[in-house]
């Protein structure tokens, strides 16, 4: 690693998957690209990073899921969080530490949680209604019960949301409930549930949100509309069996709403990958760095109400300074859906083309904000073609060459800088501003925008100097060029991992990519008489025939 400004800590976290699905290219482009190219940026010597994430465990569906697998809540979650990782860290995406809600350590903390918040008021019980189901003895919360939507009139719907019209539906609202395991018609039966008193934040909320700079407008602006009109206390519990505990005596067999206990995992999940307690020396640990939380727009209730109040309750971890929020991915056009059968998963997609295609090509589309994207096949192999293949890879691989074969292998020793050079240097020096600047503020597709501008900007050079008329300073060409081609491995490294990092094994410096300190990509890397490996192509193109492949996996579902 190279040495980082001092107090530069910086902690990246990711929106948690649901132990129960597969995860498919929106979610990798709003959650999981997002916070892995600050991380890798990051350790080019830019700060101390650590990248978490892991699997959200608890919860209805989870449960109902696992036992219509036939399959224990913990083993069932365990093959997804297994999954999860497997198919993330194909895509280049690793973590410190990827843990999971149902952690020994993520109970502790959530436990603690609950009892401070319970001993300063901030919970407090009350008497509900549920739905029960008298031949399967429990109660019904969530996804136990189907029935009729209210509003749209759609059949056969869980309870807490509507799938045809999208509405989110309150306890008791669905019409013709039924039991979603044996199917007859619940009764409602009193049940103490124990109620987080969001109300009692709203002043510190607002002025957190108005104070926060770092967060975007658009969500901000939101946030703030829902508190002046008002925030409503939550009920965080739940009467089944798979969930956290409700840490009181007379709260037996009653566990915590996942949203209570989720978020809190980004803490004991970062504290534990730095080897950190839970106590003062964890949360001065927290205190001390730069706290991203990247999620999807979904979930901005969740991250800007509800994890910043249970905090500022506690009191001893500090708010995030960042939650960068992106809209979904549309997939030609329509929305994902696994319900609707609209779709590729990760582990669709890799067997078809390499990750750094999605990963590129999902970077190029995804701003930050939460404006939706579109994944178009047709121009996912035209970006992908032109801007990567023909634009980068061909200029490495031209300029690499032409080391070999004129040079045998060997960086030659440049003549004068001419005007040629001097604008291709500013043109660099331009690139690794522009990027930085553009990493640093959330953008990481203008960010890749700026390094793509360069390598049009070498690929004019080149061109210009016509190394194949073999002028009298050739030899400056290539020098200049096989440097561009050593400063493009950097700033393509936290975009597209693994082609950056087989272009630095071509250049055979001895020494790790991301050892290399950022600024460095503008300078020159390579020196004269330095032997660079065998060059070879880095990319293929996309093919009509990859593009059917993916249309196959679209289609097949339907
Ligand atoms: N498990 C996934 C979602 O709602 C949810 C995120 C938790 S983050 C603490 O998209
Ligand atoms: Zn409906």
């Amino acid at each position: 690693m190279p040495s980082v400004p001092p107090g530069r800590r910086v902690i990246i976290t990711a929106a948690l998957p649901y132990a129960n699905n597969d995860l498919h290219l929106g979610h990798i482009a709003s959650t999981y690209l997002p916070p892995d190219i600050l991380y890798r940026y990051l350790q080019h010597g830019k700060a101390e990073a650590i990248q978490i994430c892991a699997s959200d465990d608890f919860g209805t569906p989870i449960l109902i899921a696992a036992e219509k697998a036939g399959k224990k809540p913990e083993d069932y979650v365990a093959y997804w969080r297994e999954r999860f990782e497997q198919d993330l860290s194909a895509l280049g995406i690793d973590y410190d530490l990827f843990y999971r809600t149902s952690s020994e350590e993520n109970v502790e903390l959530v436990q603690h949680f609950f009892k401070v918040l319970y001993e300063r008021g901030y919970i407090y019980p009350s008497e509900v209604h549920q739905f029960y189901c008298e031949i399967d003895k429990k109660f019904l919360p969530d996804r136990y019960v189907r029935g009729t939507c209210p509003y749209c009139g759609a059949q056969d719907q869980y309870s807490d949301g509507c799938e045809s019209c999208g509405r989110t539906l309150q306890p008791g609202q669905i019409l013709n409930p039924r039991c979603a395991i044996c199917g007859t018609p619940p009764i409602t039966k009193a049940s103490k549930h124990y109620f987080f008193k969001l109300s009692s934040f709203s002043t510190q909320l607002k002025e957190w949100l108005e104070s926060n700079k770092n967060l975007q407008s658009d969500a901000r602006n939101y946030v703030l509309n829902w508190i002046k009109e008002g925030l409503q206390d939550w009920d965080i519990t739940r009467d089944i069996s798979w969930g956290v505990e409700i840490p009181l005596e007379e709260a037996h067999g009653k566990v915590l709403y996942g949203w209570f206990d989720n978020h809190l995992c980004y803490i004991s999940t970062a504290l534990k990958a730095a080897g950190k307690s839970q106590g003062k020396d964890g949360a001065d640990y927290w205190n001390d760095a730069t706290v991203y939380h990247f999620i999807g727009k979904d979930i901005v209730y969740h991250h800007y109400l509800f994890l910043p109040s249970m905090r500022l309750g506690e009191g001893r971890f500090k708010l995030p300074d960042y939650i960068p929020t992106r809209g979904h991915l549309l997939l030609q056009d329509k929305k994902i859906s696994k319900s609707r059968r609209w779709g590729i998963t990760i582990r669709e997609y890799l067997p078809v083309l390499p990750p750094d295609y999605l990963r590129f090509y999902l970077t190029r589309i995804t701003p930050y904000a939460q404006t939706d994207s579109n994944f178009d096949l047709e121009e996912f192999q035209a970006k992908v073609n032109n801007e990567l293949v023909a634009n980068i890879g061909n200029f490495c691989y031209r300029s690499l060459v032409f080391v070999k074969r004129e040079y045998g292998l060997t960086i030659p020793e440049p003549g004068e800088a001419g005007e040629a050079e001097k604008t291709l240097l500013a043109a660099l020096k331009k690139a690794e501003e522009e990027t930085t600047r553009q990493i640093e503020s959330g953008s990481y597709d203008r960010a890749l925008k700026a390094i793509l501008d360069f390598g049009t900007s070498c690929n004019q050079y080149f061109q210009a100097k016509a190394p194949w008329e073999k002028r009298p300073d050739m030899a400056t060409t290539i020098y200049y060029a096989s440097n561009c081609v050593a400063s493009l491995a950097v700033l393509l490294h936290p975009f597209i991992p693994f082609g950056a990092e087989e272009l630095w094994e071509q250049l055979s410096t001895g020494k790790d990519l991301s050892d290399l300190p950022w600024e460095e990509s503008k300078e020159q890397l390579l020196k004269p008489g330095h032997k660079i490996a065998e060059p070879k192509p880095l990319f293929r193109r996309v093919e009509d025939a990859d593009l059917a492949a993916l249309q196959r996996i679209i289609e097949g579902k339907k």
